[in-house]
């Protein structure tokens, strides 16, 4: 298993967050509990068709940051719940948004050549597997969730709604629908919120409002950590694309200047730089915000989002 993503090699020795918090641990732990679980959820490499198996388990181990497993654990925490209960609905989380980078590097998309500091999945295993590990990885999300143990106020039918509803044509596929049609073309910034609501914002948010539903928390909590996650994505995406312009490839991990290069919209090109600095701070205020329910007890979420917001990759 790759082990490269640890929170050391995702530079979260600066100063990891607000308070005392110790991020660097937090991530520490819970990134190789992730690693451990998925590790346990995903056939063994060896197994038939070893092609597909190895595709899907180089994507998931190629070093991601396990950001939004992280989310969907902490706020189960923040909900009093158990890190075990909402283990398997984040390594769903995690396996949908594996998918969605690898298609979105193909060809056909993004045509990207490396995503998290190694080759891109279909320049290791050729278009058709990468194609093929993507579809494997969103299904077998279902299965991995399906392992979850169900709660009173939230069914795994519930549980497989929330999942499909945020990976579907009305969320995540919506936005890379908006995001292909959009390039080239001068969008408003109405529309570009549009594309970062769904393209990024759906699955971060359903990461943390999964976590809360393991822990079976009551409808009140259930909002207050939809409004979390929903500004939290929204300012992931902002810095995202600050990113794209500030750092290079190499300490990304994946092409740097690519929005430019396919004459994307994005946040400093139709704001600049200083006012999509601010509205990052601004979207990450309204997050703190919504944690106040929860009286100082989400020390995990407070950090984490200080964290996205500050991050440099
Ligand atoms: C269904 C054909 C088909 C494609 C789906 C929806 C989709 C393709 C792609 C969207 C993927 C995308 C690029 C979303 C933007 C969100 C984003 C900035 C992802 C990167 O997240 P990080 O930085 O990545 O957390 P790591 O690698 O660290 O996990």
């Amino acid at each position: 298993m790759n082990q490269t993503n640890s929170p050391k090699s995702l530079g979260m020795s600066v100063k990891a967050s607000p308070g005392d918090f110790d991020l660097e641990s937090y991530m520490h732990d819970r990134t190789k509990a992730v690693n451990q679980a998925l590790d346990h959820f995903l056939p063994r490499a060896n197994t038939n068709p070893p092609t597909l198996h190895e595709a899907m388990r180089y994507s998931l181990f190629a070093g991601g940051k396990r950001l939004r497993p992280a989310l969907c654990l902490a706020a189960a925490e923040a909900c009093a719940g158990s890190v075990d209960d909402a283990m398997p609905l984040a390594c769903a989380v995690e396996c949908i948004h594996t998918y969605s980078l690898i298609h979105d590097d193909l060809p056909a998309m993004d045509d990207d050549d490396y995503r998290r500091g190694k080759l891109t999945n279909h320049k290791v295993f050729g278009e058709g597997i990468a194609i093929l590990a993507g579809d494997a990885l969103l299904t077998q999300a279902f299965e991995i969730a399906a392992q979850s143990k169900g709660w009173t106020r939230y069914s795994h039918q519930k549980i497989f709604r929330e999942l499909s509803h945020a990976a579907g044509s009305l969320q995540l596929i919506a936005g890379q629908v908006a995001d292909l049609e959009g390039e080239g073309k001068k969008i408003p910034a109405s529309e570009l919120k549009y594309i970062h609501e769904r393209k990024t914002s759906a699955l971060l948010c359903c990461a943390v409002r999964l976590g809360g539903m393991s822990a079976n928390c009551a409808a009140a909590r259930l909002r207050a950590l939809t409004d979390f996650g929903y500004n939290v994505g929204l300012a992931f995406q902002v810095i995202d694309d600050i990113l794209d312009v500030t750092q290079t490839s190499e300490h990304l991990g994946k092409t740097a200047g690519k929005d430019q290069a396919a004459r994307k919209a994005t946040y400093p090109s139709i704001v600049g730089m200083k006012r999509s600095r601010q509205i990052a701070k601004e979207l990450t205020g309204r997050a703190f915000a919504a944690l106040r329910p929860f009286k100082g007890k989400a020390l995990a979420l407070e950090a984490l989002a200080h964290h996205l917001l500050e991050r440099s990759r």
